[in-house]
């Protein structure tokens, strides 16, 4: 038993020994906004803020990290309150919708190293209303009746490599008909591969993190 331990350091020492940094390009697009964080250090904001209305926009930075990699990204889908809703008081008032895509290559030959698909794994932190009714109510008060929120504590080491993502749900792909991507989408050659992903609802779920660790 012992020897068996000693050699699975070895081996994990030798990769790590080998793992040399690679500039990365990333191509994301959220609805409506996402922090990127690799290896735990943050790499990329969304650079037009949530609060912007249609806040849609695809983001493209390139950025140098050691593989195996562990990608992060908060996604955020814009909420006027802890309702849920947005549009309060208007004849516009609704739950919105969120959405995140994203891919990764070798910035030098654009290789793909990674993608959005259900191989990542979310964990829900913020979702409202937990009642579907409260998108008509004329009076939507947070945290009350239909309009009740639920709010996670977000995992301090979240975004480090370490983490552990186990009890973590798959990462659910959603359909461009589903998702509607605007602004931004169409701006960027999607490899086949990447998927539109989010959490099972795209409406009550309105902030996820997502994990992936990428080895080579
Ligand atoms: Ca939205
Ligand atoms: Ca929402």
């Amino acid at each position: 038993m012992r020897i068996l331990c000693l050699s699975v350091v070895l081996v994990g020492a030798a990769s790590f020994a080998h793992a040399e940094p690679r500039d990365i390009t990333a191509n994301i697009w959220a609805d409506n906004w996402f922090e990127l964080f690799v290896n735990g250090e943050k790499v990329a904001e969304d650079s037009v803020p949530i609060t912007t209305e249609r806040s849609f926009n695809q983001e493209t930075v390139t950025f140098s990290a050691d593989l195996p990699m562990a990608i992060a990204i908060k996604a955020m889908d814009f909420k006027e309150n802890d309702s849920g809703l947005e549009y309060i008081g208007s004849r516009r008032q609704q739950m919105g919708d969120g959405g995140l895509i994203a891919q990764f290559m070798d910035a030098g030959s654009g290789a793909l190293i990674a993608v959005t698909s259900a191989n990542m794994r979310c964990l829900v932190v913020h979702r409202a209303p937990l009642d579907r009714a409260c998108e008509q109510s004329e009076d939507p008060v947070a945290g009350e009746g239909s309009c009740a929120f639920l709010e996670a504590d977000v995992p301090s080491n979240w975004s480090d490599p370490g983490f552990d993502d186990s009890d973590w749900a798959a990462a659910v792909e959603h359909s461009e008909s589903d998702v509607s991507p605007k602004q931004g989408y169409d701006e960027i050659n999607w490899d086949e591969t990447a998927q539109l992903i989010w959490s099972e609802d795209l409406e009550l779920d309105n902030t996820v993190l997502c994990r992936l660790t990428v080895l080579n």
